[in-house]
């Protein structure tokens, strides 16, 4: 005799677990904005500012002083400046001239040729100082120090 045992199927309960990802989409739309439109201001590099080698220039005394050379005469007649003041001149005739203290040329531009500008500086020591200049020395003027 022969029994068969019935075999009991087994029964396998499958569980899909779904994976839920949420996927967030967010969609930025950019506005059209109109490019702004750079034109043709070209930009030249900055050039960097030149001294001139070996020229020892002092300080700068408090605002300018100007003296000036016209039809073989000085002005302002006289002139005063401070202690150390730096003062241009400036050669309007065309031939050159100077301006160059009679004593101890306690200043002196040089010669300042026609239409060129120069400069000198004042003495220290308060006075009155007298110049010329050398080239036509009936030109005359006097510096104050003050
Ligand atoms: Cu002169």
């Amino acid at each position: 005799m022969n029994r068969t045992t019935p075999r009991s199927g087994t029964r396998r309960r499958r569980q899909v677990v779904g994976l839920l990802v949420p996927a967030l989409l967010v969609l930025v739309t950019a506005c059209s904005s109109s490019s702004d439109s750079s034109d043709g201001s070209s930009t030249s590099p900055a050039a960097p500012p030149s001294t001139a080698p070996g020229s020892v220039v002092p300080p700068p005394a408090t605002g300018q002083v100007v003296l000036t050379i016209s039809q073989f005469d000085f002005a302002p007649k006289p002139l005063t400046v401070a202690p150390g003041a730096v003062v241009t001149v400036v050669n309007k005739d065309d031939t050159p001239h100077t301006a160059t203290a009679v004593k101890d040329k306690a200043f002196n531009t040089g010669t300042i040729e026609g239409g060129q500008t120069g400069t000198f500086t004042a003495p220290t020591t308060p006075g009155t100082y007298n110049y010329i200049c050398t080239i036509h020395q009936f030109m005359t003027g006097t510096l104050i120090v003050s």
